[in-house]
């Protein structure tokens, strides 16, 4: 069976010859990505959700969100300027299936623009069964997955947790839910017709002796390739202090897994908003300077920044999505700064602050202690100490954010 995509245009054999990911002597092509999917619905230990999603992209990188009219709109604007652009991406910032429905409609808007241009998407797997007749429907032609182990019990020491149909699993449980869907994702989208990679993140002491088994397994259920990219550990992750993985032994394990399938020795690790050939990204030349940031705000009543951070039993959390500033949530946290005697806790109350907060890229305070302003930088989270009226302060922040 072979997927239909627009035929006339352009068959898939044609898609991959353009293809600069797929294919290393195709480095004349551009790819460009589309930056619809901020969600994620699992947590991977070596992630921070502050920035792109390093199951495709660059770790420390955060990309500007786009609606789909927006993606668009810079889509047709792209075009006109870059030639040899023949394949658009969706590879985050989050997870492309847990934002489906923006997913869908960039693309069919993209489509009415372009009906020949090659669609491409990279995704962790856990909702590929669900999503894959809509993805062979779209057109779409090359799928990534990221599969980092084919067994339950490395798979559960790689992530957090995973989110599925509403409900949190974590460790082994979690392990298998995911690897099941991903296989059968995979299986299923090949025998589409649909030209799949798999990534497979090496991480030192989790499941480095165990990606040939993995290359073995995704080569049964239909891979066309696999790209194994390094661990590059992120401050304020679970994986922190795991070391980075040897470019040498990198090489070697390619070389060695290319002996069952082709591999990849190409990626560039490249941003949720990246756009031009491999070797040439441009997207700074298309982007707005603006970012999306959250915020944690410790305030007495939700009007101004006044309360000190040890104090604050609630933080509001604010979203700055495209430089509009909008209040998402209040989280609760247990106090920290009770009185002298519980000083011998304070360590596993900050723990629990900043916990509540992790996500956030800076916390606005009255005053901060030194010890809990050093452990949340440590953690990767910017602390500022003002008095200022909530939308004033956050304002203030984001210049600073930029400038930094
Ligand atoms: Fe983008 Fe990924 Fe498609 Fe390429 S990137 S969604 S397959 S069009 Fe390419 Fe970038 Fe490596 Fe990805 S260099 S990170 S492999
Ligand atoms: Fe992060 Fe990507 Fe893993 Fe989601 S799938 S937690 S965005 S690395």
């Amino acid at each position: 069976m072979s997927i239909d995509i627009a035929s006339p245009i352009k068959s898939i054999e044609k898609r991959t010859l353009s293809h600069p990911c797929y294919n290393c002597i195709a480095h004349k092509y551009a790819r460009m990505h589309i930056p619809v999917a901020p969600k994620c619905n699992v947590s991977c230990n070596f992630c921070s959700r502050k920035y792109d999603c390093v199951n495709e992209s660059r770790p420390g990188v955060t990309s500007q969100i786009l609606t789909p009219e927006e993606a668009r709109d810079k889509f047709n604007i792209v075009k006109e300027k870059v030639k040899n652009l023949t394949v658009v991406g969706i590879a985050g910032p989050g997870d492309p299936l847990a934002n489906f429905e923006e997913v869908k409609k960039s693309i069919e808007l993209i489509k009415e623009e372009s009906p020949d241009i090659t669609f491409c998407l990279s995704t962790n797997g856990l909702m590929l069964p669900f999503y894959a007749d809509e993805i062979v429907k779209l057109g779409i032609s090359h799928v990534t997955i990221t599969i980092n182990a084919v067994d339950p019990k490395i798979g559960g020491r790689v992530y957090k947790f995973i989110n599925y149909l509403g409900k949190n699993f974590s460790g082994e449980e979690a392990g298998d839910i995911i690897l099941n869907n991903q296989l059968s994702g995979l299986r299923y989208i090949s025998q589409k017709g649909i030209i799949s990679k798999v990534n497979i993140v090496m991480i030192k002491g989790i499941n480095d002796t165990h990606v040939p088994e993995i290359v073995k397994k995704v080569k049964e259920c239909g891979a066309y390739m696999t790209n194994i990219i390094p661990l590059i550990p992120i401050p304020g992750t679970v994986f922190e202090n795991l070391p980075a993985t040897d470019e040498k032994e990198l090489n070697n394990m390619r070389k060695k897994c290319q002996l069952d399938l082709k591999q990849m020795f190409h990626c560039k690790q490249c941003r949720a908003d990246a756009i031009g050939t491999l070797e040439n990204d441009i997207s700074k030349k298309f982007r707005n300077n603006k970012n999306n940031y959250r915020i944690a705000v410790s305030s007495k009543t939700g009007v101004n920044i006044d309360q000190h951070f040890g104090h604050a039993s609630e933080f509001y959390i604010y979203d700055v999505i495209n430089g509009q500033i909008k209040f998402k949530e209040k989280r609760n946290v247990n106090k920290y700064c009770n009185g002298i005697e519980d000083c011998e806790k304070q360590e596993d109350k900050i723990l629990d602050i900043i916990k509540t907060i992790e996500d956030c890229n800076a916390v606005l305070v009255l005053r901060a202690g030194f010890e809990p302003a050093n452990r949340l930088k440590k953690s990767g989270i910017r602390i500022f100490q003002m008095y200022d009226e909530i939308n004033s302060g956050i304002e203030k922040t984001v210049k600073l954010l930029e400038n930094n």
